[in-house]
Order: C-alpha cells, then structure tokens, then sequence
C-alpha cells in the first residue's frame, strides 16, 4: 500500500508540476522471498504493473543469491523493463559492524547471469557494492543489448499478500456474496453494530468455502456514511483474509476510498451506461489511477441489454470507451450481461437466459481479452427454495461451457450439477432454453413435489458395500459414519493381526479412497463439480484418512534418515503430501514438514540446516510442478546433494527424467529424482 500511494503521490507532483520522469518502483524481499508484512513477487507485480511506472525490480535487503527465484519471476512475467540491485550478499555482523561478504567477482557473475537468462534491463549495486563490483559487472555486460520483455501478462487480481488469475481453470472463478450489506441480513447488522470482527469472521468462512475472492458491498439506507464504513471494512479484510477484494458500491467516493485502502489489485464493481458514459468515464478513470479491474454491465440508455445482440452491442462501445478513450487493457474489463428470473413466465423474458448464455459466448468471442461474469441466482428468484440449486446450477453449468469466466454464487444454493438427476437436469433445460411452452409450468409442479428436507429421504447408502459407502461419501461430500465405514472393512477378516490390518488398510486407501478423490477431481475438470464442493469432498477424505492411519503400521524408537517435506509455492493441495509424511513415519523416517505453498528457498534452507536423507516435493497443479526443476536447479547450483522423491497429480515419470537434466543441459542432477506414483513408492 506504501508503494501504491508512493507512485499516486509522484503522479500528483508531475501533474502539479508538469515535469514527468520515469519511475522506477522497486520492492526488498527477505530470503523467504516476501516483502516485510508477507506480500509476494506475483503480488507485487500484479499490484504495481498497471501504476503508471516504468520499471519494476527489486533492491537491497539481500545478494543476488537470495533474488534469483524472484528474479526469474519477474523475467518471465513482467511485460515492464526489471530492474535488480541487490546487496553484497547477507550482511554479517563482524564484532557490531555490518560486513557484506560478496566479493566483486561472484557477485558480477550472479548479475550477469541474471541479464543473459532473465532478461534483466537494469542492475546496480546496494548496500556493501563498490565501486568494484560495478567495474567488473560493467565489464562482463559490455554494451549487452537491451532484452526483449513479453508483451502481454496474465491478467490477475491480489490481495496484500499474493495474487490469483482472474480466469481460473477450470473456471469459473468464485466471487463471494456475502460481506453484501444488500445480499446479507447478518452482514447488515454486523456493520450496522460496527462488529468489524464478525465481518471478518463471515468474510473468512467464505475463502474456507472456496470463493477466490469477495464482494464488498457496505451501502445502508440508515446511515450516510457509506465512505467510511467501506474503508474500515477493506482495512479490516485486507489484514485478514488472503483474497482480493471486489468493490461494490454506485459511489464515486466510495470506490475511491477503498481502492486508497486496499493493497492489492481490486475488481471495481461495477459500471454501465444508463445515464449515459459520464459515470462510467470517472470509474475508468479510478480502475486507471489505482489499477483496477472493472465489472461492466451491459446496460445502456435504453436500459438493460435483453438479447444477446443487444448485450454485445453495449459491450462493444463500453470496451471503446474503456480501452479507446482510457488506455485500460482489454483485461481489465469483466462483463456481465445480466440474467433474469424466469419465474414471472413474462413473455419478454422467456428467451432470456437463453440470451445470457448466447451474450457470453458473442462477447467472448468478439472482444478478445475481455472476461465475463455474471450473478447466477438472480435467474431463479421467486422460484421455491427448493426449485432454486438445481435451475442456478444447471444455468451455471451452460454459462461456464459458453466461456463464463466469474460467477458470484452462494454454494449453498447451487446443487451440484453432477447430482442433478436426469429428468430434473431437463427440467431445467427446457426452462433456461424455452424448449416448450409448459416448461414453466412443468417446473414449477415437479418442485412443488418435492421434499426440502432431507430427513424422510432413504439413506442413499443403504444396500452398500462399506468399500462403496465410502467412495458414495467422498463424492457426495458426507462426513458421517466414515470412521465405523473403515473399521467394518479392517475388521471383516478377524485375524486380528496388525500386519494384517495395515495390508487391508493399504488396499483400502489405493483402491477405495483415491479413486474416489480423483473421480471427484475428473468431476470438478468437467465442470460438474464447482470449487466448494471440492473442498467438502476433501475434508470427508482427510477425515477417513485420519482414521484410517490407525491401521497402517508403525515402527516406533528408530529412525532411518531425516525426510523433508513440502507442497511447492503457490500450491494448497496436502492431502497427498500428508499421506506421504504418514506413511514415512509409521516407517522408521524422521519426517519434518514444511507445511503447502513453500518457496524454493525455504525448502533448500531447510534440508541443509535438518541435514535431511532426502527431500519430498508434493505438486498437483501444473503451473507449481514448475517448481521442482527450479528446486533441483538450485540444488544442482549450490552443490547440494539431496536426493529429491517428486509425486502429485500434475506430474508422471516421464516429467520425473525430464528434471533430472538441469539447465546447463549437459550435466544431470546426480543425487536424483524419483517420481512417485504413491506414498508407498515412495518409501
Ligand atoms: C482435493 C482437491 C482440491 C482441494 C485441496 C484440499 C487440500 N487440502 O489438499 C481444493 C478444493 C482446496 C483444491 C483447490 C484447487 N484445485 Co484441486 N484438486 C483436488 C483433487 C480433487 C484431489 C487431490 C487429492 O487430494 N487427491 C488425493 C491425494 C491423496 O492424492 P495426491 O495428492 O495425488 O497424492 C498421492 C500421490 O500423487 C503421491 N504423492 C503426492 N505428492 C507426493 C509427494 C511425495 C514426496 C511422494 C513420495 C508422493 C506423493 O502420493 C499420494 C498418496 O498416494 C484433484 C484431482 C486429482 N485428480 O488429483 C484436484 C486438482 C489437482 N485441482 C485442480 C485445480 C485446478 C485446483 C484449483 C486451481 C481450482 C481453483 N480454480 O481454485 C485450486 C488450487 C489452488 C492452489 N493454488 O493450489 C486441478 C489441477 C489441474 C491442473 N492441470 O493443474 C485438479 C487435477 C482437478 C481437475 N481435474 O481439474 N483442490
């Protein structure tokens, strides 16, 4: 935020004066790679990329040793010339005096490096360079050319401490609804009472349940001081939940105040032209002064776009505005082209979801770059509460296929697409598509069927193997009973004995359990699944897993070597890796765990100071399994010799021999690299 009002305050004083000269915004990281209160470089670039500056880097604090990972970062992302000005290493305090103990040569060769592989524009020296250092780095660069930077960055939003991708894959990106003073009665009164600490609690229960980042919304008829209460609520959020922030409010000031108080890289919601573009302009203007993105929506002043022509049409000349006259990016800018409800069985809108979802496809398709959004719930408002999940997510599910980007949706109100049995998917489909002329009709009497409790419903169960219990469980997010599911399978056979057990307990979790993880993981890729119900699912897995460790065998007062362990940077899966640090343990290692979304650095530091047997990498996603040739590169770099076990979904062994071969191309990594396609391989 300091660097933020930095820059804003700079671009006063070139206004004032009219003198204009580049700026150059740089950040210190520690040697874990954040800025003093926990900010990230993806954060910081995400945050700071679209101020109005020139050059973005990194100075002081440490050498360049600690500035590599980072570094390469920023060669890789930034669209933005990067800049690099470290210190001589780590100062050291010699009898009270700071020393830097790089010494000109190495520290020369580290910049060099950065300039010929990251693509580093501008180097200097910091605290404990000399003029040395300088003359021998001038020397090695001599007259290097400028490097070429890519041209275009993914477009991201940030909380104060670490970024996220505007377009998750798979989509849709969750939007949460409830810190809404509007949307939420509980919301409303806890700010009406001032209880900052129950809004938290509200904003925090919504990142446990999967939204990717959180609406805003602090607009009451009983008071005036809207301003005031957004910026206390964003000064509270923005300490407390790791999410961007989503700006909701019709108020200039408003907006103005929280995109001052907010760190990180807020959506704006949101603009549109009723009253024609004079409103929307002073909105461009702020998304451009703070660099925020903008939810527009398609209404003109002819009202609301309800064909998807219509709705394209005013995304066309909202996208001219904003890019044409404002300069924004066409990544800045999140539609959304309105649904309505259908319950009315208004004859005007009986086409219109059907227009929402063609809306998005033309909108995608013909404004490239641009994102959209859209509030799903809205499409089933007055429908009974028990005819609602299914419409919303089944009108989901078509948004997202059209290339629906964000949603703002409850979880609680979506029933997961999966489970939406056939005659009711259609149901739905005949409604949202007008495939006939009694589908409102049809709709509305097969729910008023059925029951909304689910106490006299059979248990779906029933009739089940506990094999198949547990799998039906898993998928279908139901906790109860798992711990009685596991013991009737252990103890079917009553030999009793525990090599016994832990060999049932082991077929139990490599045929049962994962199987059912990775069919709620197939799920989730085919968008019958959204994020939340994911979550659910996991916490129904570890549940079983915790109860099902009591079975697996363990050796207990030796130890066969020191095993450290870690999910890479940017990576949150651990079930897979827990599984791992269990089953090491239960055989004789001595396991440290450094927890998920561990930098590269830690990682290294760590294995040295535990002088660890070996180090255990966990990676689910592709974009983080990036981080275990980094690893290995920089194990290969500091002549460390640690034999590295990889495994998680993202990656296979193939992957595995790829990274054996470091980056120098000719020599591999001779302490190697196993993948493992399980916790038992890698034992
Ligand atoms: C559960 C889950 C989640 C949970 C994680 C909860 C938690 N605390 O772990 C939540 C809901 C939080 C989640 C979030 C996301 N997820 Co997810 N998730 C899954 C899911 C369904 C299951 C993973 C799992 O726990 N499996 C069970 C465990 C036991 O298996 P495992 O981890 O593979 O581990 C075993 C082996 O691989 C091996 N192993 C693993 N690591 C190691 C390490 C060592 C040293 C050794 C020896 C062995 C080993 O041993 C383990 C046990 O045998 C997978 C689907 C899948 N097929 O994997 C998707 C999946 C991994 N997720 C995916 C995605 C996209 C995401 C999100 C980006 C979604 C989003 N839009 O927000 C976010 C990620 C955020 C982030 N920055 O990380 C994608 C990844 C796609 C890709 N190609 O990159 C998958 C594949 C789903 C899909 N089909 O699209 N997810």
């Amino acid at each position: 935020l300091e660097v933020k009002a930095a820059i804003t305050g700079i671009h006063q004083a070139f206004e004032k004066t009219q003198i204009y000269l580049p700026i150059q915004a740089q950040v210190t990281l520690d040697t874990t790679g954040r800025m003093l209160l926990g900010t990230d470089i993806n954060a910081a670039l995400t945050i700071l990329e679209g101020m109005g500056i020139d050059v973005i880097g990194l100075n002081c604090s440490t050498g360049p040793e600690h500035m590599r990972e980072p570094i390469r970062f920023l060669g890789e992302n930034a669209t933005l010339p990067v800049s690099c000005i470290p210190n001589a290493g780590l100062p050291l305090n010699v009898d009270g005096q700071a020393v830097y103990p790089l010494e000109p040569e190495p520290y020369a060769n580290d910049m060099y490096e950065f300039v010929t592989k990251h693509n580093i524009s501008i180097v200097g020296g910091c605290c404990g360079t000399t003029p040395e250092h300088l003359k021998l780095l001038i020397q090695k660069l001599d007259n290097h050319p400028h490097p070429k930077r890519p041209l275009q960055s993914t477009p991201q939003l940030a909380s104060a401490m670490s970024a996220i991708a505007m377009r998750q894959d798979p989509a849709p990106t969750l939007l949460g609804e409830r810190c809404n003073a509007q949307g939420s009665r509980k919301f409303k009164k806890l700010l009406l009472e001032e209880d900052y600490d129950g809004i938290l609690d509200i904003a925090r229960d919504q990142v446990a349940g999967g939204a990717h980042a959180l609406d805003i919304s602090c607009a009451v008829t009983e008071r005036p001081d809207e301003a005031e209460l957004m910026r206390k609520v964003v000064k509270k959020l923005q300490m407390g939940v790791d999410v961007p922030l989503v700006i909701d409010s019709t108020e200039l000031d408003v907006i103005e105040i929280a995109l001052q108080t907010a760190p990180g890289r807020c959506l704006i919601n949101s603009t549109h032209l009723e009253s024609g573009r004079e409103k929307a302009d002073k909105i461009f203007a702020l998304a451009k002064k703070y660099n925020a993105a903008v939810i527009c929506l398609t209404i003109d002043e002819e009202g609301m776009a309800k064909t998807a022509q219509r709705k394209y049409e005013v995304a066309q000349r909202i996208y001219d505005i904003a890019v044409n006259d404002h300069g924004l990016k066409a990544e800045d800018l999140v539609f959304d082209d309105l649904t309505f409800t259908l319950a009315t069985g208004d004859a005007e809108f009986v086409d219109s979801a059907k227009e929402t979802i063609d809306g998005i496809r033309l909108i995608e398709e013909k404004l490239p770059g641009v994102m959209t959004s859209l509030g799903v719930s809205n499409l089933s408002f007055g429908f009974a509460p028990q005819a609602r999940p299914a419409l919303n997510s089944v009108m989901l599910y078509y948004c997202v296929q059209a290339g629906l980007d964000m949603a703002i949706v409850n979880a609680a109100h979506v029933k997961p697409y999966a489970e939406i049995d056939a005659e009711e998917r259609e149901l739905c489909e005949d409604l949202i598509f007008n495939r006939r002329e009694d589908a409102l009709q049809r709709f509305i009497q097969h729910f008023e069927n059925v029951e909304i409790s689910s106490d006299t419903v059979a248990d779906p169960t029933e009739g089940m193997t506990s094999e198949q219990k547990l799998h039906w469980k898993i998928l279908h997010r139901f906790k109860d009973g798992v711990e009685a599911d596991i013991d009737e399978i252990i103890n079917r056979e009553p030999t009793g004995q525990r090599s016994a057990r832990h060999e049932v307990a082991v077929h139990t979790l490599n045929n049962v359990l994962l199987p059912a993880m990775k069919e709620v993981g197939d799920k989730f890729g085919a968008g019958e699944l959204i994020l939340p119900f994911v979550l659910q699912s996991a916490e129904v897995m570890k549940k079983t897993v915790a109860h099902l460790e009591n079975y697996l065998e363990k050796m207990e007062g030796v130890t066969k070597g020191t095993v450290v362990i870690a999910t890479v940077y940017g990576d949150v899966h651990d079930i897979g890796k827990n599984l791992v640090k269990t089953i090491l343990a239960n055989n004789g290692y001595t396991v440290v765990d450094l927890g998920k979304q561990v930098p590269a650095e830690t990682i290294i530091t760590k294995a040295v100071e535990h002088n660890a047997t070996a180090i255990g990498l966990s990676a689910l996603l592709v974009s983080t399994s990036k981080q275990m040739p980094l690893i290995v590169n920089e194990l290969h770099r500091r002549k460390l010799n640690f034999p590295v076990l990889i495994g998680g979904a993202a990656i296979n062994r193939r992957f595995g021999r790829r990274i054996l071969q470091t980056e120098s191309n000719e020599e591999f990594y001779e302490s190697g690299v196993f993948y493992c396609k399980d916790a038992f391989e890698g034992l």
